[in-house]
């Protein structure tokens, strides 16, 4: 195995070793594990040539005690896993969905948190005979919902797989790319969950929340200059690992790239596919990344997928200049697929998806 070392000294697998090694197995694991192999092997046995893909969704905390009152977090929703689950389910797959437990789930997500809430989706029947309906100008998008729902779920096509930590979210991942080997080329790992860089370390960990009051755990100074100094260790850079150790060789690895600066988007994403030698890094923009993504690949392709102007949903978070601004190289025009009125925005996944498994049914065939 070639190694891959992230500070000249230690090789990434070392780190990983040692992170599992210091810090606690979530109790939740083998059951996950039980339903992992229960899921594959249903599949393997009832449709053999089923691909499998592994979509990881949301963002992971870090606890501040054993005891966790406090952690750190960050503001992935799981938009991007949850809607990507859907359109893998519609070209095929069977999906494990593992999600940040709260956030946003396949199908639910259309009716969930305060933007969706399933409450504005309902009346009470006209006819007086106290029933609760969904009204109607709901009823076709609700049914068409419902029914990709229920196919998913009378399939079994859908595992859902709920995390809290980023130590639980390391444990998970690990186990499961070991589980997925039987499945080969027909594994997909769609790594999208937005997963913390630094953690506190099980032996440094407090085991009662914090006090403000006194000078345990970190509390520094007193009065109106106490301050609480966190010390935080980097995670191990397991996409190495789990390329290198825990995944088949024959699978496919996808992973996600985050930046705000539009001017780091492209060459970090190279950077990263060239450290972990994966297959497909997808960079995305915070303030843009319902509107454009771009697949860097290892032939030194720049390939941007973008939602068509007039498709593009509101956002208040998104800020449509930057649209464009972080594109280095112009393999190709980028297409304004249609314009014309729009009903419903159109999502990006919708894009990424078929075009993802396209690439993974031509490495299926063809190898890498
Ligand atoms: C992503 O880049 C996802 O697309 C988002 C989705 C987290 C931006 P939302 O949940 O957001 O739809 O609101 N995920 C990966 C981010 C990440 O942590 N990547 C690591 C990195 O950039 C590499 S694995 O270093």
């Amino acid at each position: 195995m070639s190694e891959h070392r992230s500070n000249g000294a230690v090789p990434d697998h070392e780190h990983a070793d040692e992170y599992f090694h210091k810090n606690p197995t979530p109790k939740s694991l083998s059951k996950h594990q039980a339903l992992t192999r229960e899921f594959i092997q249903y599949h393997l046995e009832n449709s053999p040539n089923r691909r499998i893909v592994l979509v990881t969704s949301g963002g992971t905390t870090v606890p501040l005690e054993n005891q966790t009152v406090r952690f750190i977090d960050n503001f992935s929703a799981g938009t991007r896993g949850a809607t990507s689950a859907e359109y893998f389910l519609q070209e095929g797959y069977a999906v494990i969905f593992l999600h940040r437990q709260y956030s946003l789930l396949p199908y639910s997500r259309h009716y969930s948190h305060s933007t969706n809430c399933f409450l504005d989706f309902m009346e009470e029947s006209d006819t007086n005979d106290g029933r609760v309906v969904v009204r109607k100008e709901y009823q076709d998008k609700m049914r068409r919902v419902l029914q990709q729902y229920q196919f998913a779920k009378q399939n079994r096509l859908l595992l859902l797989l709920p995390f809290t930590t980023v130590t639980d979210y390391l444990f998970q991942l690990r186990s499961l790319a070991v589980l997925m080997q039987p499945l080969g080329s027909r594994a997909l790992f769609y790594l999208a969950a937005a997963v913390s860089d630094f953690f506190i370390p099980r032996e440094r960990m407090e085991e009662h929340k914090i006090q403000s009051r006194d000078d345990k755990g970190g509390s520094q100074g007193s009065g109106a200059s106490r301050q609480l100094v966190i010390n935080l260790d980097p995670v191990p850079k397991f996409l190495s690992t789990l390329v290198h150790s825990w995944a088949s060789k024959e699978s496919m690895i996808v992973s996600f790239k985050l930046e705000t600066d539009p001017n780091l988007l492209v060459s970090k994403a190279e950077q990263a596919l060239k450290r972990y030698r994966h297959d497909l890094v997808i960079g995305n923009l915070l303030t843009t990344r319902k509107w454009e993504v771009v697949f860097v690949t290892r032939d030194g392709a720049e390939r941007w997928l973008r939602v068509p102007k007039a498709r593009r949903s509101k956002s208040l978070s998104g800020v449509e200049e930057l649209v464009g601004k972080a594109e280095r190289k112009h393999d190709r025009e980028p297409v304004d697929l249609e314009g014309g009125t729009v009903t419903e925005g159109m999502e990006i996944e919708s894009l990424i998806i078929p075009e993802l498994a396209l690439i993974h049914t031509d490495m299926i065939e063809h190898g890498k």
